[in-house]
Parts: C-alpha cells; sequence; structure tokens
C-alpha cells in the first residue's frame, strides 16, 4: 500500500474518505514500528504512554463466561468451539443472581470493569433481554459493563445502549489475509460490521486480536493497523496471547517469542495513544518480567481474577504483588474516588 496522501479534486465520496482514513497507518508503517530496536521502540512507546496517561496506573477489569461452550464457530484457538474436543462442558445462560453475585465479588477485590462473555454466534432476541437485566445489575453496581457476545444483527447494539452498557468486545483476532486460516464459519467483513454497528448506537468499541497463532510478523503489524485504522480507533484495545489449549487445531505450534508480545503492545500503544491497552489472556505464561516490559512499552489494564473465560489467570493475589513491586496502582471509578475524597 502506497503511503503517499491521496488528494480529492472534487468533494470525497464515503468511499475516498474511508480510504483516506486507511491511510493513518499503513501496514508498512506499523511494521517499521515494529522492526525498530527493541529499546528505541520501548522508549517511543513510554514517551506516547506518559503522555497521555498516569504511567504507574493500571485498570482492572474481571471476566465472567456467562454462557460456556457449545459454540457453532470454528475459530481454531477457542477451547469453547462444540467441533473440538477441549473438555469444556457446554453450559446454558447463568442465572442473573449469579452473575450479580459475581460482579459484587470483582468490585470487593478491587475490579472497575466487568466484562461478560458469552460463547454465540451471536446472539438470539430472547438472550438479548437477559444480558440486559445483566448489564442494567452491574451498572447499578457501580462498575463499567462490557459484554462479549459475538455478531449483532440490526438493533441489537441500540437494546444494549438503552440497558446502559459501556463497551462492547469485539476483536478481528488477526490480519485479514491470515483470518481464513484460522477461522472458516465467519468473514472479516462481518466482524468490522459488528463493529460499526457497536460505534454507531454509541457503545464503546472494545478490539483487538491474539499474537501467537503462527502469523508473520506483518501481519502482526496487519491487525495492529486494522485496528488502528478504525475511525475512531476503538477506546479499548485488547492483546492477547495464544493460550494454547489441547484438542484445539493452534495446540503444539511453537510459542511465541515474548519480547514479539512486547514489541506488539508498544506498537498498540504508539499507534493508539489515547486507548486502553489491555494485557488479556496469557499472562500466566508470560511471567512477571515479561508484564512488567508489557506496563513499560504502555499497556494499562489487566485482566483481574483466577479465570479468564475457561482457562487460567494469575490469580489476584500475585498481581496485587506485582503491582507493588513495580509500585503501580489500580484505577478507582470515578464514584470510588469521589468517595474517597469525601472520606
Ligand atoms: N463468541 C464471541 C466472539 O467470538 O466474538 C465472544 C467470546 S470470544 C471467547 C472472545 C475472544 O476471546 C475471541 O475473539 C479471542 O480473541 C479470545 N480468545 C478465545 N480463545 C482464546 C485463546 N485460547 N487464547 C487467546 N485468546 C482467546
Ligand atoms: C479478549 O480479548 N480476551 C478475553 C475477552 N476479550 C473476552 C477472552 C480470553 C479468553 C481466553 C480463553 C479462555 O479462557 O477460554
Ligand atoms: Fe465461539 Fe467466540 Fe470461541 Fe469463536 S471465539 S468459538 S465465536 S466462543
Amino acid at each position: 500500500m502506497s503511503s503517499q496522501p491521496i488528494t480529492f479534486h472534487s468533494l470525497p465520496t464515503p468511499a475516498e474518505l474511508r480510504a483516506a482514513a486507511a491511510q493513518l497507518w499503513p501496514v508498512d508503517k506499523v511494521l517499521e514500528l515494529f522492526e525498530l530496536p527493541f529499546n528505541d521502540l520501548l522508549f517511543r512507546a513510554q514517551q506516547v504512554h506518559r503522555e497521555n496517561f498516569d504511567p504507574q496506573e493500571v485498570e482492572l477489569a474481571t471476566l465472567l463466561s456467562i454462557k460456556t461452550g457449545g459454540c457453532p464457530e470454528d475459530c481454531g484457538y477457542c477451547p469453547q468451539a462444540a467441533r473440538y474436543d477441549t473438555g469444556v462442558q457446554a453450559q446454558k445462560l447463568m442465572e442473573l443472581e449469579n452473575v450479580l453475585e459475581a460482579a459484587r465479588a470483582a468490585k470487593a477485590h478491587g475490579a472497575t470493569r466487568f466484562c461478560m462473555g458469552a460463547a454465540w454466534r451471536g446472539p438470539k432476541d430472547r438472550d438479548l433481554d437477559h444480558v440486559e437485566a445483566m448489564v442494567r445489575g452491574v451498572k447499578d453496581l457501580g462498575l463499567e459493563a462490557c459484554v462479549t457476545l459475538g455478531m449483532l444483527e440490526d438493533g441489537q447494539a441500540e437494546r444494549l445502549k438503552a440497558a446502559g452498557l459501556d463497551y462492547y468486545n469485539h476483536n478481528l483476532d488477526t490480519a485479514p489475509e491470515f483470518y481464513n486460516d484460522i477461522i472458516t464459519t465467519r468473514n472479516y467483513d462481518s466482524r468490522l460490521d459488528t463493529l460499526e454497528k457497536v460505534r454507531n448506537a454509541g457503545i464503546k468499541v472494545c478490539c483487538g486480536g491474539i499474537v501467537g497463532m503462527g502469523e508473520s510478523r506483518r501481519q502482526r503489524a496487519g491487525l495492529i493497523a486494522q485496528v488502528a485504522n478504525l475511525d475512531p480507533y476503538p477506546e479499548s484495545v485488547p492483546i492477547n496471547h495464544l493460550v494454547q489449549v489441547a484438542g484445539t487445531p493452534l495446540h503444539g505450534l511453537d510459542p511465541l517469542d515474548p519480547l514479539e508480545f512486547v514489541r506488539t503492545i508498544a506498537v498498540a500503544r504508539i499507534t493508539m495513544p489515547k486507548a486502553r491497552v489491555r494485557l488479556s489472556a496469557g499472562r500466566r505464561e508470560l511471567g512477571e518480567a515479561i508484564q512488567a516490559l508489557c506496563f513499560t512499552a504502555g499497556a494499562n489494564s489487566i485482566f483481574y481474577g483466577d479465570k479468564l473465560l475457561t482457562t487460567g489467570n494469575p490469580d489476584a493475589e500475585a498481581d496485587m504483588a506485582l503491582l507493588e513491586k513495580l509500585g503501580m496502582r489500580v484505577k478507582h471509578t470515578k464514584i470510588d474516588a469521589k468517595l474517597a475524597a469525601n472520606n
């Protein structure tokens, strides 16, 4: 792709405007960032981070799988796809009271964002009645609410917005040209279409991907370019390190060099200066030293709690000990900050 600016001879059409926006971060430019000497890349990322955030502050987001397993999709990384024998038992949608109990516990442990995930291709309208009640209940606790439910039909994003949803998580997962190697039951355009519905409904976008799925560095740059060129770019960018689960097609791949994961975080920070960049799946495997480098590279959010959706996460005490060792602080909600100021 050329990095020359586009010139318009008459009023730009919507397609031309999209093309111009897509040039904000051409893949080649993102790849150039990946190829910087490690220390130069981290220095630049840390500079951008400090211009936009308190570098000591980290957001805690807690995940809950509200509908586990039995998913009809074929995502090659996912333990919840019904077609892979991974030992995950399919369950029904959780009851509201159990979800709120988990949300209260997350809040008591210091989380400010509560993310509810469902192993669906997309929600049915009757499922949304229940999810709306969950969103309302989570909001009433003073937590930010996020859901990830798969592809949305017309009108569903508006329903979630009306229930008070803050964020919708929908990942592009990898570069467009690699997508079909990982997932065949849906396509990239359908992901972009759902992201547009979320944005148009006025919900904040949480969108990132997974690294370590056998993609090339150029394809990692391709993923970041896609996410960074969303207009506007997402408020929240989860970067997952593939958790290899026995029974899934991606189990047994050579693991990605952890320093390449750190580079991915740094490139996300530089290309999306004001986004919350979240260290997502795979932190247990990365260990403390790599996570510390990720914070230097501009990560400022983590999934917090002993479990992700179906796989493990560092336990809460270990995370608190790590943050303390690094002199980092937990981000509080505006409500909590007000209460603290009044006491
Ligand atoms: N079913 C919905 C969907 O796929 O959009 C929402 C839930 S799905 C589990 C949410 C995200 O989890 C996926 O898009 C993927 O990025 C991430 N994920 C799933 N399995 C993973 C794994 N083994 N390692 C890393 N990330 C994973
Ligand atoms: C995201 O990007 N990562 C989270 C969340 N969004 C929903 C999910 C990670 C799942 C890891 C595999 C599992 O626990 O099943
Ligand atoms: Fe289903 Fe989501 Fe897992 Fe894909 S990532 S198999 S859509 S739960």
